[in-house]
């Protein structure tokens, strides 16, 4: 959806039963639109966000299960995934996550690869994947680091545990927290002065500002689906999906 005036595209992951989290239809419908998006000189600036009380829980677990998808995560992560992430680290607009509610897993991952984040105060950020005994994937090793450092990172991809909006300014994770019903409009105001500057200018700008770094990138993205791969052959992995949708704690047993 953009507006003509303000020259703001958004595009909203709807899905807000499951958190938004992220099913086959979905992520070809978000590549679609992120293709659309960066084609269309009518978008100065793109805003993606979540509707209902979440941005997005990242991989939906139950088709991963239903789709037999631990021996097909490689590829799944090189055919869905990575083309997403990397439309949007590399797109040559200023992009704008409005993170809604909490961002899980790759849900995170795709909001770690906007340019910028705008929080609310019940936005939290979890690096899902260690409790279903996977690893952060679709950018969030190369990503994350950056963002936070490499401390914070590994923290939280190690416990998987929850960081609200105000940890997550202070550690430079979030540009801007504002009330939760100001999210989409405070990221769409935003977004709205960022498309009025000169589009070749702010193309250059964010090519040298990552100069390096969408090849690092896709370094990553590579090497995250063979340790995925690795991690869903595992024991471990298909005890946390069984805890996932039983919703009771998991009990690893480093199989
Ligand atoms: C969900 C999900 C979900 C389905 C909540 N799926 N339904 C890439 C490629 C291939 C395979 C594997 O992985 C990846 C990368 C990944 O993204 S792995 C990480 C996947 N995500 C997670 O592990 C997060 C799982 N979700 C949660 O831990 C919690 O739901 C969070 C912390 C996100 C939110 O907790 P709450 O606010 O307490 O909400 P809730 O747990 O009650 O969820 C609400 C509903 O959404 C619930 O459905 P129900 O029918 O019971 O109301 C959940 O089952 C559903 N939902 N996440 N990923």
């Amino acid at each position: 959806m953009v507006n003509p005036d303000t020259r703001v595209g958004v595009l909203t992951f709807n899905r807000p039963d499951a958190l938004n989290a992220f099913t086959n239809q979905m992520l070809d419908e978000v590549a679609d639109a992120l293709k659309r998006a960066e084609r269309d000189s009518k978008v100065g600036a793109l805003v993606v966000t979540g509707a209902g009380r979440g941005f997005s829980a990242g991989q939906d677990l139950k088709e991963h299960v239903a789709n037999g998808g631990a021996s097909t995560i490689g590829d799944h992560l090189r055919t869905r995934y990575h083309p997403i992430i990397e439309r949007l680290y590399g797109m040559a607009k200023p992009t704008l996550a409005a993170v809604n509610g909490v961002a899980a897993g790759a849900g995170m991952s795709l909001a770690l690869a906007c340019d910028f984040r705008v929080a609310g105060s019940r936005t939290r950020f979890v690096q899902a994947f260690v409790g279903v005994g996977l690893v952060p994937d679709s950018g969030s090793t190369h990503l994350l680091p950056l963002l936070v450092g490499p401390a914070r990172a590994l923290e939280m991809a190690l416990t998987g545990a929850p960081v609200d909006a105000q940890t997550a300014l202070g550690w430079g994770l979030v540009n801007r927290l504002v009330a939760d019903d100001a999210v989409v409009g405070a990221a769409t105001a935003w977004a709205g002065e960022l498309a009025a500057a000169p589009p070749k200018a702010v193309e250059l700008i964010k090519r040298g500002m990552r100069r390096g770094s969408l090849r690092l990138l896709q370094d990553a993205l590579e090497y995250e689906s063979w340790l995925q791969a690795t991690a869903a052959a595992t024991q471990d992995h298909q005890e946390g999906l069984a805890a996932f949708l039983e919703k009771r704690p998991a009990r690893f047993t480093g199989r």
